[in-house]
């Protein structure tokens, strides 16, 4: 018999990326993310373990410790990778949840995968769990764990977060599994969400599927109650103000200018590379601000991070493809030697380095077509506390709810998003300050741990 915890945490993917050292040597490095910050924490006082897949596929791994985290990898098949991970969690459920901005595929094979999938993870979740012990399952990736975990295992008591939108009834019941999907969720004591919307948006569809008698966050399912709520999720904002005022920080901000040609104005997006993201709406509002003379090139630089992102979905590859041309287009038409108007990096970088792009940019440009939060929105807050920098923020995004002060755009409105990019970059001092106070303080009292403590009390409450 090994031993159990009393506190798991059941995401797809473990906290962990495994590096190959200079040496050939293979280690371990924590991922970076506001999540492990928030629920390391937990996790050590509570002895608890993290079960997810460790990235490799067709490999089997122990179950190790790293940074006082227990952690137990759950393997993965590359057809699983390719069914379950590729295929429904990313080309059925992400693209139905984010409106439907590319075309779901529905397929009876990816289905029979996800579900095999979830059927393992509530497995291995029920045979590392203490009695009594508290389960808290992340995101879409896994919605039929908590149904199947609560079956093996009905002393538990158990969370589920969903990190992305639930969507609308009208589209929702497009998915030819979406009573199964429903009947998943439901085995958990507790359904979070990012938004009120979704949490209304699951009651009226489990009203209406499954005919349950309900009260705005209460759902009666067999003797039991199952609670609903809303936890916007966030960053850890003390570490990211820290971070920023670093003199080394500081200066690589400076730098960063410097190399970008000083112009007047630097604009900044980060994002995966996400077809959900609204790059190619944003460069599209750059590219006319510059063809009318409303911006001249050299006076502004636009750089967008476009971190790799699920570059094996057919979608992804077609979007990259799309951007690419758009920067090049854009570029030719308006760039001069040596300074194209967009900085345009497919890469990945440190956190430090981004915290110094944060710093850099006079306006961040988040525009969403849909987002279930959007953490860069709130990094970028976290990183200004020289009260200067705008935001353009998506009303589609969930930090919308929070941030109200930002320069606020529909993504579809070409002429808004201009309007307002230009408002943002012609905005006084004593304006931006002003906004970005009171963003400031809204994100510093309600920081990442703040949002893992309220999930935990509710579930535990
Ligand atoms: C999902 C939901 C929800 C990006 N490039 C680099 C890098 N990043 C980091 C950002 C940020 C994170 O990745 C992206 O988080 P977002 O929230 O913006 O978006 P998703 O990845 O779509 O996240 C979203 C979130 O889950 C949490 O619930 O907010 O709505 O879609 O933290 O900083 N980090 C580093 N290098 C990069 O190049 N180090």
């Amino acid at each position: 018999m090994h031993a159990t915890s009393s506190f798991l945490i059941v995401a797809n993917r473990l906290p962990v990326d495994r590096t190959i050292g200079p040496d050939g040597e293979a280690s371990w490095r924590r991922s970076p993310g506001g999540l492990v910050t928030a629920i390391a924490p937990v996790m050590q006082r509570r002895d608890g373990a993290w079960l997810g897949w460790h990235g490799a596929p067709d490999e089997e791994l122990k179950p190790f410790d790293h940074e006082g985290m227990h952690l137990i990898p759950i393997p993965l098949s590359s057809t699983e990778v390719e069914l379950y991970y590729e295929g429904f969690s990313n080309a059925t459920l992400w693209p139905l949840y984010h409106d439907v901005v590319a075309k779901p595929i529905y397929s009876r094979v990816l289905w029979d995968a996800y579900r095999a999938v979830n059927d393992r993870f509530a497995r291995a979740a029920a045979d590392a769990a203490a009695p009594g012990a508290v389960v808290w399952v992340q995101d879409y990736q896994l919605q039929l764990v908590p149904a199947m975990l609560r079956k093996l295992r009905p002393d538990l008591k158990i969370g589920f977060f969903l990190h992305i939108p639930f969507p609308p009834e009208e589209l929702f019941l497009q998915l030819p599994w979406r009573r199964e999907i429903l009947e998943g969720l439901l085995g958990a004591d507790l359904v979070g969400f990012q938004r009120p919307g979704g949490t209304s948006n699951f009651i009226r569809l489990v009203r209406r599927l499954l005919g349950q008698p309900n009260t705005r966050h209460e759902i009666h399912v067999d003797g039991r109650i199952v609670r609903t709520e809303a936890f916007p999720i966030s960053v850890d904002f003390a570490s990211m103000d820290q971070l920023v005022r670093k003199p080394s920080v500081i200066q690589r901000a400076r730098e960063i200018r410097a190399e970008l040609g000083d112009p007047v104005h630097v604009f900044l997006g980060v994002d995966r590379l996400d077809y959900t993201k609204g790059i190619g709406q944003r460069l599209k509002a750059f590219g006319e601000l510059l063809s009318e003379g409303s911006l001249a090139p050299g006076e502004a630089v636009f750089v967008q991070i476009a971190t790799p992102s699920r570059e094996r979905v057919e979608e992804y590859r077609l979007l990259r493809d799309e951007i690419e041309l758009q920067v090049g287009r854009i570029n030719g038409e308006h760039g001069s030697l040596g300074q194209p108007p967009i900085c345009y990096l497919h890469q990945s970088y440190s956190q430090e380095e981004l915290a110094a792009l944060y710093l850099a940019a006079d306006v961040m440009v988040v525009t969403p077509l849909r987002d279930g939060m959007n953490l860069v929105a709130k990094e970028y807050v976290a990183c200004r506390p020289d009260l200067r920098g705008a935001l353009v923020l998506s009303e589609f995004a969930g930090a919308a709810d929070e941030l109200r002060q930002a320069y606020m755009v529909n993504p579809y409105d070409v002429e808004g998003l201009k309007r307002a990019m230009l408002a943002a970059a012609r905005a006084t001092p004593d304006e931006l300050a002003r906004r970005m106070r009171s963003m400031r303080r809204r994100v510093a009292t309600y920081n990442v741990d703040r949002w893992a403590n309220d999930f935990l009390s509710a579930l535990e409450g």
